[in-house]
């Protein structure tokens, strides 16, 4: 199994990249926000609890995506591979996705960081809200407070992977193919 996790700030191209990534290398996409996008639609419980957080610029409680991820994994013990895009977000996250993977007698074996400077995170997520439908890219209030999210509980993941040595920083600025260019090469060196 070759797992990967596509790592970044939001609006670094977590989605967009892996679209082709999982199409390339043949990997299971598994996208928490996805995942939340789909109960809030389906208007399920976890849901309509989901959307309250999300719409503030929130992390969803770990349990909830922990939980999510879990099972997943259970319906999809013969993938080749996982490409983990947006999760985990905080270190009890990781812990748990560790954890969870062990039990297949597998790991991470990257975790491929996409860097991008503020000011092009705030202009692609405003952007995206013009057209996406989705409330949390709508106002600047909000996607700056994603943005303080994510440097006050999800910048100390790559931290905690870079202790195993698994991270590789990426620019993520750029055209999609020059930095879908950057990804392969970095996955094309572990793989061979
Ligand atoms: P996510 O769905 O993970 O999405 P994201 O961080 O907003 O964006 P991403 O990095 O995927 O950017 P994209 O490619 O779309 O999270 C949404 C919310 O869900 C979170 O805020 C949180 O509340 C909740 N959530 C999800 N996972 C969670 C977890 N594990 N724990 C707790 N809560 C969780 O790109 C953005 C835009 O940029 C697009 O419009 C795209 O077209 C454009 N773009 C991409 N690459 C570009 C490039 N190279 N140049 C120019 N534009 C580009």
């Amino acid at each position: 199994m070759f797992n990967i996790i596509l790592f970044g700030p939001p609006g670094s191209g977590k989605g967009t990249q892996s679209e082709n990534l999982v199409t390339k290398y043949q990997l299971k996409h598994l996208s928490t926000g996805e995942l939340l996008r789909k109960e809030i639609a389906a208007e399920t419980p976890l849901g309509k609890a989901a959307k309250l957080v999300m719409d503030e610029g929130h992390l969803v409680p770990d349990e909830v995506v922990i939980g999510m991820i879990g099972s997943v994994l259970k319906n999809n013990e013969h993938a080749k591979g996982f490409l983990f895009d947006g999760f985990p977000r905080t270190v009890a996250q990781s812990e748990a996705l560790d954890e969870l993977l062990k039990q297949e007698k597998a790991e991470i074996n990257v975790v491929l960081a996409l860097e991008v400077g503020e000011e092009e995170l705030m202009k692609r997520l405003l952007s995206r809200g013009l057209t996406s439908g989705r409330s949390d890219d709508h106002s600047q209030e909000i996607v700056r407070e994603r943005i303080v999210e994510y440097h006050k509980k999800t910048t100390i993941v790559a931290d905690y992977y870079k202790q195993f040595n698994k991270v590789v920083s990426i620019k993520g600025e750029g055209t999609v193919d020059e930095i879908f260019l950057s990804l392969c090469n970095e996955i094309d060196k572990r793989l061979s």
